[in-house]
């Protein structure tokens, strides 16, 4: 189905200028007088007493880092700590309109906005509210420590909550916000709409931009911060997060409700250095960041710069922005400028920036000059700020105290639990959906022209007479993950699906075809070539409470994601002690016939991951049952396809793929033929070149292959697999990925272990070659193809009678390869 934005020669062939618009650098320029109107004296008090707190915080952070002491408690920290002293305004500000509905992601350098964040909720937050909030979170186990004694009131018990919380989260204590799981740089607490912060510089670039895709597909409220360092602005999740949110489709193509731009910040915290490095006249050549808006799409992205020195000017700027992302013009992006006279980490050196820079810079210091207008404009005295400090000075004390008490605030307890972290790297739920809205769709599903194709076709591969069905008439691998999809679509509202090519192409490999008649643009898109954000829009539209498809063309192409399936997807949710789910499948074709960079199978990779689940089914019938229980869970999953066998139909389950809902459980085998000599146990596609190994075998050795297909790498039940082995003595495993380092290996060496006494000879691993793929032309030279399987039968496990092997496998040459390293 083609849209119809025609793009038209004759007008975008025509001569002209593109003009850029002015961006607004520091325009803030209002005097406390002018504000009052703005603020109660105590509202102008309660930013100068966050500033103070976080200021303290940070400052006895930096005593512990340096000095292993603060006020006589002694301590030491072995972790990081990227301290924020000198930017307490910025953070302040940015956090301070904003409500607990608002999200705000961070860097490894988040304390200040955290604790900003924090304040700002408990401000606004209800009594009652706040109480049960705290009450309810790990079962009261943080607040327990807190109100021990405490004779406050519940604002000033949340203030301390909120404190020992994140103090202890950084120094890794159970009662920690998030078990001690996340640590200095990770710690968040989504109560208070503080969502992960992260320590891959620019990490929370493309993650934020799908949780504003959740408030903007789930109609949530609230708008999304991203607050990351100026010195992330090159890395790529955060170019492209920032495509991904500006794509026009949202205004041109998205209808009703769903048009309009996502609520969106980008706000640089903009401390002009990364580590050392100056991103104002060395690494960056932007000059001033904000320009970077100018180029992205014709709203220059709103781009100001602010003064990050001022807190009332940050307030001002998020509140303006605000209203433009109200009224869906977002995303913006502010160039918060702010200094931290801190090291980059307490080890810090400061070797690359002069005393007398670091001098102005806190010759200018936000606090004592906002303090100062204060006392000018007549809102407070002297004595009052003082006070404040004091109190401050006490209260951290106080939660340092708490915070090192080994009793009070123990680690996670591995001695006495050693499997505790282990049980939470999954959610391991079943949800049917995450919300009872009913589902976005433009067409009941029997009227889907994909449905009405699919139900005129053979689910088995042989017809009544037992011929096989013609290729246009079989129900196919392809329709088998459609159907699951399909059906999922129609049953939880929250699911989208996007990736390249995903709309009006069909998606890759015609996996999709029928998807764009039955969902709206918001529920089916096409996102830019941006694998990174693919996956890191899913992760944070998962995170917030959304289910999601992410759609990977070729697996090749995961080296682009690398950063969000190696750190960010596998370890949310324990990083959250468990609290956040991850209900994110990610969809990855694995190639053939293009060559080196289009036909790897990297399963293996994604394998050796903790924290993923990871699937590659070989059959329409394993397909379909797989991905309903994919999509009927809480955590991630890669989804291995092979794009060698979309088309076959389902030859093993008798009586086809069923027309209903069936779920195949994650992380059992399946035995595809029985036989008693020997087993091979394969992973993916190479399922059909063990059938032709089992067939040889049979013909010309009369013996009997037992067949299992591996279905999951990621769980993974061996029970089946060691059943087979105390009969037949003898196992081959084989798939499509390169051998070395392979999930084959892997598996081979648990077998091992597991059933030596049963084994005849050790399991044989018959992988890929360790090369380039080649050319479609010389492909049978690499994948594993049924004589190899044959040969290695032969040369490491039995002699088969009369067998000349092509391939023959000896002591000497698995020596010479790995020598060679290939
Ligand atoms: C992907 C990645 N590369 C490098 C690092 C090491 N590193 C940590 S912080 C940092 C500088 C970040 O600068 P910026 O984004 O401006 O944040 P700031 O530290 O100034 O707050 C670097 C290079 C990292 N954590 N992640
Ligand atoms: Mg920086």
């Amino acid at each position: 189905m083609p849209r119809t934005q025609n793009i038209d020669p004759k007008e975008v062939r025509k001569p002209g200028f593109i003009t850029f618009g002015k961006i607004p650098v520091n325009q803030y320029s209002k005097t406390i007088a002018e504000e009052r109107e703005n603020y109660s004296d105590a509202d102008f008090i309660r930013i100068y007493r966050d500033m103070v707190i976080i200021r303290e915080f940070e400052t006895m952070l930096n005593s512990i880092k340096t000095k292993n002491e603060y006020r006589g408690i002694q301590y030491n920290h072995p972790g990081p700590a990227h301290l924020s002293i000198g930017q307490e305004a910025a953070a302040v500000g940015m956090a301070y309109t904003l409500g607990t509905d608002d999200y705000i992601f961070g860097s490894h350098r988040s304390h200040g906005e955290i604790i900003a964040k924090g304040l700002s909720a408990i401000n606004k937050l209800d009594e009652e509210v706040l109480y049960s909030l705290m009450k309810n979170y790990f079962g009261g186990n943080t607040l327990r420590v807190v109100e021990k004694d405490f004779t406050g009131d519940i604002k000033e018990l949340a203030v301390h909550f909120l404190l020992y919380g994140a103090l202890a989260e950084i120094f890794a204590r159970e009662t920690g916000f998030n078990k001690g799981l996340g640590g200095s740089m990770h710690a968040f607490f989504t109560p208070f709409g503080i969502y992960p912060n992260n320590a891959i510089v620019g990490g929370s670039g493309d993650i934020s931009v799908g949780a504003a895709l959740y408030k903007k597909i789930n109609n949530k409220p609230g708008i999304v911060v991203c607050n990351i360092g100026d010195a992330s602005m090159a890395c790529g999740p955060v170019w492209e997060g920032i495509c991904f949110a500006t794509m026009d489709q949202y205004r041109k193509l998205w209808s009703g409700e769903y048009q309009g731009g996502l609520p969106l910040i980008f706000n640089f915290m903009n401390n002009f250095y990364g580590m050392g490095g100056q991103t104002y006249g060395e690494t960056m050549g932007f000059g001033i960041l904000a320009r970077v808006g100018a180029g992205v799409n014709p709203d220059m992205m709103h781009a100001e710069r602010v003064d990050g020195y001022n807190p009332l000017a940050v307030i001002d700027a998020f509140r303006r922005k605000r209203k433009i992302l109200e009224e869906k013009k977002g995303p913006v992006l502010l160039d918060t400028l702010t200094y931290r006279f801190s090291g980059h980490s307490p080890s810090d050196a400061s070797s690359y920036r002069t005393k007398e820079e670091l001098e102005a810079w806190m010759q200018e210091d936000s606090i004592t000059a906002y303090g100062k207008s204060l006392t000018e404009a007549g809102i407070t005295s002297q004595e009052t700020l003082d006070e404040i400090r004091e109190n401050t000075t006490e209260l951290i004390t106080h939660i340092l105290r708490l915070s090192v008490d080994p009793k009070l605030s123990p680690h996670i307890n591995l001695e006495a639990d050693s499997d505790a972290i282990g049980r939470m790297m999954f959610s391991n739920q079943q949800v049917e959906k995450f919300d009872n809205r009913q589902p976005d769709t433009l067409m009941p599903p029997d009227e889907n022209p994909r449905v009405k194709a699919i139900k005129a076709k053979e689910r088995f591969y042989l017809d009544k007479n037992g011929n096989p069905v013609s290729k246009a008439k079989l129900y196919q691998l392809r329709d088998g993950i459609f159907e699951a999809i399909f059906d999922r679509f129609y049953k939880d509202p929250t699911l989208v699906a996007w990736g390249e090519e995903n709309r009006d192409w069909g998606g890759a490999f015609a996996v999709y075809r029928g998807l764009t008649e039955a969902l709206p643009y918001h529920r089916l898109f096409n996102t830019p070539i941006a694998e990174g954000a693919i996956v890191g829009a899913a992760i944070g539209y998962g995170m917030c409470g959304g289910r999601v498809i992410a759609e990977i063309m070729y697996c090749d192409f995961l080296g682009r994601a690398g950063d969000e399936v190696f750190n960010q997807l596998p370890k949310w949710q324990a990083m959250s002690g468990n609290l956040i789910k991850m209900p994110v499948v990610v969809r990855v074709s694995v190639g053939s016939k293009y060559g080196a960079q289009h036909s790897q199978d990297w399963s293996s990779l994604v394998a050796h991951i903790p924290g993923l689940k990871v699937v590659f089914p070989a059959t329409p019938y394993d397909a379909k049952g797989l991905m309903n229980s994919a999509l009927n869970g809480t955590d991630p999953v890669i989804f291995f396809e092979s794009q060698r066998i979309y088309d076959v139909g389902e030859m093993f389950h008798e009586g086809g793929v069923p027309e209903g809902y069936y779920e195949i459980p994650l992380g059992e085998p399946d035995i595809k033929r029985k036989g008693n000599d020997i087993t091979i146990l394969t992973i993916g596609a190479t399922l059909y070149t063990a059938v032709k190994a089992a067939d040889i075998l049979k013909e010309k050795y009369g013996l009997e292959a037992e067949i299992i297909d591996a279905r999951t790498l990621v769980p993974f039940n061996y029970e089946p697999v060691i059943e087979s082995v105390k009969k037949t003595g003898r196992i081959v495993l084989a798939s499509d990925a390169s051998s070395r380092g392979s999930f084959l290996k892997e598996m081979a060496q648990t077998i091992t272990e597991l059933a030596f006494d049963y084994l005849d000879a050790p399991p044989v691993v018959v992988g890929s070659r360790n090369w380039i793929v080649p050319a479609f032309e010389m492909e049978k030279y690499f994948f594993p193809q049924p004589e190899w399987i044959i040969d290695a039968i032969h040369c490491r496990i039995m002699p088969l009678k009369n067998h000349n092997p092509v391939h023959i496998i000896t002591d000497e040459s698995v020596i010479k390869l790995n020598r060679e390293g290939v």
